[in-house]
């Protein structure tokens, strides 16, 4: 079989085939280093300040006045409608220049994605007690949770989630029983947003001058790459200016549609050094690059940080569906775009590996990906 991958230079620059960076470490994802509080639990207890476990250092708090920054920046806008070289050239000029971008004329049904978001707020508006029946531990994710990360003592985010595989399925134990319809929709909902994320891959892909079946082949084609989800809950918080509703990161897989909510904003993407705030437009999605992506393309398609904001007065949920190489699958730069003006940046790693650390770290901006670099 033809290698995919550009080979790693050694030291005197020369090509060691062998190389492959284990970032596999000892840390045992098994539970939680303190015990989980909802962050929902909180916010209706009617607390007047946040608890100082969410208070972020002074320099990570955010601005929220005069708009949050961003100097009117907005991210580019993709129409799918103009055809399939059109969104190649949109959809690659966007991943360029910004890592993100909202895409309108996706093709999945509107009705869907309003059951999709009436069936999720109807779990998060169940009784604790009902949600904790799904509680989650570090060694999936999969469940109901508030915390990502398992480093004692590091400072929270002001957010619940709940996260699922979708592609294999979660077993059906980690599926909340209610609301009746949550199961059915979301699995037709993600297989939508999949058939969606074949579609950018293909532009992605057209827009390095590859072939478009090239990146999702790099995944581990149709068979081997994987889907979950993470349904984001930001309660509102008495002192939105001391915390975030997620802290900066990249995302680790492939790429992310975001479902925004539908009238609270929050999500802002890193432009140079400003954090420029996304005004989601009704009916869009907003799609992401993650590393994965960054890491074939020789970092000519980026990962950007980006991360969440809350406010005092509404609560806001988003749907992020990450579609992913599979985990066994080994991912570095394509050989194709690979030249001796443009060396390897990255070793390979299986994405297991790659996870791993960011299930250990948390959101810890782009500070994994960079520290792949040779
Ligand atoms: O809630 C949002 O707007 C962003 C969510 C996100 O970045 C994530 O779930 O990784």
């Amino acid at each position: 079989m033809q290698a995919r991958f550009a080979a790693a230079p050694n030291v005197a620059g020369s090509i060691d085939r062998s190389v492959v960076v284990s970032m596999a470490s000892k840390t045992d994802l098994c539970s939680w280093p303190e015990p989980v509080v909802s962050v929902q639990s909180l916010s209706d207890s009617g607390a007047v300040a946040v608890p100082g476990k969410y208070v972020k250092p002074l320099s990570d708090r955010p601005v929220l006045i005069g708009g949050g920054g961003g100097r009117g920046l907005r991210i580019p806008v993709v129409d799918l409608r103009g055809g399939r070289a059109a969104a190649a050239q949109a959809v690659s000029e966007a991943c360029r220049e910004w890592g993100f971008f909202q895409v309108v004329n996706h093709g999945v049904p509107a009705e869907l994605v309003e059951a999709v978001r009436r069936a999720w707020r109807g779990f998060f508006r169940l009784p604790l007690e009902a949600k904790n029946a799904y509680a989650n531990s570090p060694r999936t994710y999969e469940g109901f949770g508030s915390r990502l990360g398992v480093e004692k003592d590091a400072p929270l985010d002001w957010g619940d989630y709940y996260f699922l595989n979708l592609k294999p399925a979660s077993p059906g134990e980690y599926w909340p029983a209610l609301p009746d319809e949550l199961r059915a929709v979301t699995e037709e909902y993600g297989a939508e947003v999949q058939r969606l994320c074949e579609l950018l891959l293909g532009a992605l892909s057209a827009g390095l001058g590859l072939e478009e079946s090239f990146l999702r082949e790099a995944f581990g084609g149709a068979e081997g790459v994987g889907t979950c989800m993470r349904v984001n809950l930001y309660p509102k918080c008495p002192q939105p200016e001391l915390t975030l509703g997620l802290s900066p990161h990249s995302d680790p897989g492939g790429v992310t549609v975001l479902l925004a909510d539908d009238h609270v904003d929050g999500l802002q993407v890193r432009r140079h050094s400003e954090w420029v705030p996304v005004r989601p437009i009704a009916g869009a999605f907003i799609v992401n690059i993650a590393d994965q992506i960054q890491v074939i393309s020789n970092a000519m398609y980026k990962s950007v940080e980006h991360r969440v904001i809350v406010n005092e007065k509404e609560e806001r949920l988003s749907v992020a569906f990450f579609y992913n190489p599979g985990g066994d699958v080994s991912i570095g730069p394509a050989k194709e775009v690979i030249s001796e003006k443009h060396v390897a940046l990255y070793p390979t790693n299986t994405f297991n590996e790659y996870r791993k650390y960011v299930r250990e770290k948390g959101p810890r901006g782009k500070s994994q990906v960079e520290s792949l670099k040779f």
